[in-house]
């Protein structure tokens, strides 16, 4: 059966970017300083078939003055999530473990195919491209930032293709 989701509302997207917001707004009211002011976009995961891994993409730009320092993610929708650096050795691909993601002031990291990515395992329920995962970043100061990641097939687009003739 071919599901189609349409809860990608201008509404949703903007609650998703409010959260972000209040997060950062409910810490700042303890602390003369804020640490984090670490804007996201184009948050994506890649969504293979089967049991294979997945991997969640963003852009992350630190808009403060001081370095963030990324130090994990959490998801109730997986149960392993983990940085992971994609990295070329002598022709032979390798996933690198990555403790933490440094991120300088006025300047931005990118999680992307080919190199930096979350690492997505043992899903806890049925995810699909045109779904959403809402995954909770974690910085060393304690503070944390909700981000809504899109699913979306390996090339990039959100929504299942009815199936077509042309298998194989
Ligand atoms: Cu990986």
């Amino acid at each position: 059966m071919t599901h189609y989701s349409r809860d990608r509302s201008p509404a949703s997207m903007l609650t998703a970017a409010l959260m972000a917001c209040v997060s950062i707004l409910a810490t700042a009211g303890h602390s003369a300083d804020i640490t984090v002011a670490v804007r996201v976009s184009n948050a994506w995961i890649r969504w293979l078939p089967a049991d294979l891994p997945a991997a969640g993409y963003a852009t992350l730009r630190n808009l403060g003055d001081r370095r963030a320092t990324l130090v994990g993610a959490s998801t109730p929708d997986y149960g392993v999530t983990m940085f992971h650096e994609s990295r070329n050795r002598r022709g032979v691909d390798q996933m690198v473990p990555i403790e933490s993601v440094l991120i300088d002031p006025h300047s931005q990291v990118s999680f992307a195919p080919e190199g930096l990515h979350i690492m997505l395992m043992q899903p806890r329920r049925t995810i699909q491209p045109g779904d959403h995962v809402l995954l909770t970043l974690h910085f060393a100061d304690g503070q944390s930032l909700p981000v809504q990641f899109e699913v979306r097939r390996s090339d990039g687009t959100a929504i299942k293709r009815a199936p077509d003739a042309s298998g194989g």
